[in-house]
């Protein structure tokens, strides 16, 4: 024993022993912690080894501020920032039994409702054993204590010190690039919190949710409530009036968005090579079934933020930003969005969608926009054979959706998000007897298999509505949240539309994605009106007999005879009625053919000036500024998604008591 103690005592004087061995210990700590308490769906053996290796540049950063002293100061500092990392670990694990998510900056400075929500409660989140998270800190700490680390008296040179800070900063290019080839656009995209932490690691992830409020914090405190001023100014002079056929037509009455993952307008009444038809029951809505009308010039918007994207025009009428979802960058904006809108009219609101609630942030930009109630995939059966890629099959999700939509209170505003058709497409062999494409590319080929399954969940579900006595009294607004198929794909593209290539005049018409209303008792149709997904918003508000006009929107009601035919996109295309300016070319909608860039001049100037005021309001947070007469902006700590949510709910979440609701 004597020996050991003598031994040990021999190692760790030597200059860099005690700053490795606590380097080490919390590394191998931190590992542990990742593989029993947290779920982060590791999955591959690179990210096997990235979680293994993601430790130990924040490891070496902030351990590395102590090297800077000498002795027995180093020593304490060593074992105070153990204590401080490991505590913030800690809080994590006891965060995460009670979330499932991590604790980001926001979620601890603004009352979301998320830290209140564990209360008195944080107590029974605390096991015995959890003092094991700190035994790293604990060895360090007696090591000093006991006098087996001896400080040395010795200071690091410079080289050693730089040489720590520079290891710190080269292993975490390796992790980023490595995380990157895994999971490209990590970091412009954001999907979400799990897949930060599983590749780049808990310490990692603070530091890049620090500097991402910080950011936000600065573009926002540069704004004040002159900026609003043009910006409504424009809008207002924008504003399309109702048409009389439509305005209305909806009052009072129910409402269900679905987005249908990846369809485009391509798909629609396209035939296989065999004559079969990929979306049967879509087709038939295309010809007005079911009171429906069907937009074929509708295009997406999106940018990085894919499903969120769309989600966030469809409610705000506002655009997605150039660079970054907007759901994860600006999630605790101030928004007037519909469900705010609407819930503040009496009516109950839900969203639905078989994936963890964190996914694009959703939990947290859920309640900005005024949703009461989120059921993810809690909710849901999500047994192996119900789920599929990220979450729950289209069939078994809409059929256990069909409870929980009769039971909301009436009337409704409702979003189911679909998930089947997602890029790879595969399908399980079960789920389908429709025979995949045969064109060259397997995503290609599975896409219409995965699509057409799709069109049977819809079906199914349009046949439970009408059982459940829901279908006459609810406007159903289906869309395609964005392309399936990006530009990789257009070589089998060209062989399914049977075209020599696909040139950038066609790509941009592949962005058209499907866009269907069904009004109860009003005929519907195809109709040729250009449009895109900002356009949504004050279509169905014109429908419900609500007038926008003293709200901010850049989309213009689709059913308006002033509507505006002009569709920005985020990577600078503008498509009208007439023309589409891609890649900076003017090209004629007729034929495809080339024009004179001047006369594109006057949309693309319109299309920025929109975009950029878009940009505006969301980077200054400029809602909090303005107030529509009757909006009352949703109060973010009353809502919560963590209490048991089959119970009809009071519906007062959004709404706090001093407000009446109309
Ligand atoms: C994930 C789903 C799909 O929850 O919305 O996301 P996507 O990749 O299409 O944006
Ligand atoms: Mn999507």
């Amino acid at each position: 024993m004597k020996q050991l103690f003598t031994g040990g005592q021999r190692i760790l004087t030597k200059k860099y022993a005690f700053f490795l061995l606590t380097v080490i210990l919390f590394w191998l700590k931190t590992y542990f912690v990742y593989l029993t308490q947290f779920n982060l769906g590791v999955n591959d053996k690179m990210q096997q080894f990235l979680l293994f290796l993601n430790p130990v540049s924040s490891a070496l950063l902030f351990f590395g501020i102590a090297i800077i002293f000498k002795g027995r100061l180093q020593q304490w500092l060593l074992i105070i920032i153990n204590f401080v990392l490991s505590f913030w670990l800690y809080a994590n694990i006891v965060y995460y039994r009670f979330f499932s998510d991590f604790i980001t900056f926001s979620t601890m400075t603004q009352s979301t409702g998320n830290a209140g929500d564990l209360g008195g409660s944080i107590a029974s989140l605390m096991n015995g054993y959890d003092v094991l998270f700190f035994i790293d800190t604990l060895i360090v700490l007696s090591l000093v204590l006991f006098r087996i680390a001896r400080p040395s008296a010795e200071r690091w040179n410079i080289r050693a010190i730089f040489t720590v800070f520079v290891s710190a900063v080269m292993v975490f290019i390796v992790n980023l690039s490595l995380a990157e080839t895994d999971r490209p656009e990590l970091l412009s995209r954001t999907f979400d919190r799990n897949y930060i932490v599983k590749y780049l690691g808990a310490y990692n992830f603070a530091i890049y949710d620090t500097i991402q409020n910080a950011r936000s914090n600065a573009q926002r405190a540069m704004a004040d409530s002159s900026d609003i001023n043009d910006i409504q100014n424009f809008t207002k002079s924008n504003f399309a009036a109702p048409n009389p056929n439509y305005y209305a037509k909806a009052k009072g009455m129910n409402v269900i968005y679905i987005s249908l993952e990846s369809l485009q307008s391509f798909a629609i009444n396209y035939k296989m090579p065999n004559g079969q038809e990929v979306t049967p029951f879509l087709n038939k809505l295309t010809a007005g079934a079911d009171d429906t009308t069907y937009f074929k010039n509708f295009y997406h918007q999106t940018g990085s933020g894919k499903t969120s994207d769309a989600e966030f025009m469809m409610e705000n009428s506002l655009f997605p930003l150039s660079q970054g979802p907007v759901f994860q960058m600006k999630g605790l904006n101030t928004y007037q969005a519909a469900p705010a809108m609407m819930n503040q009219r009496g009516y109950e609101t839900a969203v639905f969608h078989g994936n963890v609630k964190s996914f694009w942030n959703r939990d947290q930009m859920y309640k900005s926009l005024g949703y009461e109630r989120f059921f993810d995939s809690k909710y849901y059966d999500m047994s192996a054979e119900n789920t599929k890629n990220y979450g729950m099959k289209d069939k078994p999700f809409l059929k256990e959706t069909i409870p929980y939509l009769s039971n909301l209170k009436q009337p409704f505003y409702s979003k189911l998000i679909l998930l089947s058709n997602h890029f790879p497409f595969g399908m399980d062999k079960e789920d389908t007897t429709f025979q995949p494409g045969d064109f060259g590319d397997s995503v290609v080929n599975n896409y219409f298999q995965s699509a057409n399954y799709m069109d049977q969940a819809v079906e199914q579900f349009f046949t439970d509505l009408k059982k459940a006595g829901l279908f006459d009294n609810t406007v159903i607004i289906m869309y395609g949240d964005h392309y399936g198929l990006s530009e990789n794909h257009n070589d089998a593209m060209a062989k399914v539309l049977g075209k020599d290539e696909i040139t950038p005049f066609d790509n941009a018409q592949l962005q058209k994605v499907p866009l269907f209303i069904h009004i109860p008792k009003v005929a519907g149709g195809t109709v040729s009106t250009y449009g895109g997904e900002v356009d949504v918003r004050p279509t169905l508000m014109s429908l419900l007999g609500i007038n926008t006009k003293n709200y901010i929107q850049f989309g213009t009601d689709l059913f308006s005879k002033q509507h505006r035919q002009i569709i920005p996109f985020r990577n600078g295309d503008v498509i009208t009625n007439k023309y589409s300016i891609v890649g900076g070319n003017v090209y004629a909608n007729n034929d495809g053919k080339k024009v004179e860039d001047s006369l594109g001049k006057p949309y693309e100037d319109m299309a920025k000036k929109m975009l950029d005021y878009s940009d505006k309001v969301i980077y200054g947070d400029l809602l909090r500024f303005y107030h529509p007469k009757g909006f009352v902006a949703p109060d973010v700590s009353k809502i919560n998604y963590n209490t048991d949510q089959k119970i009809p709910p009071d519906s007062n979440y959004g709404v706090s008591s001093t407000q009446t609701k109309k």
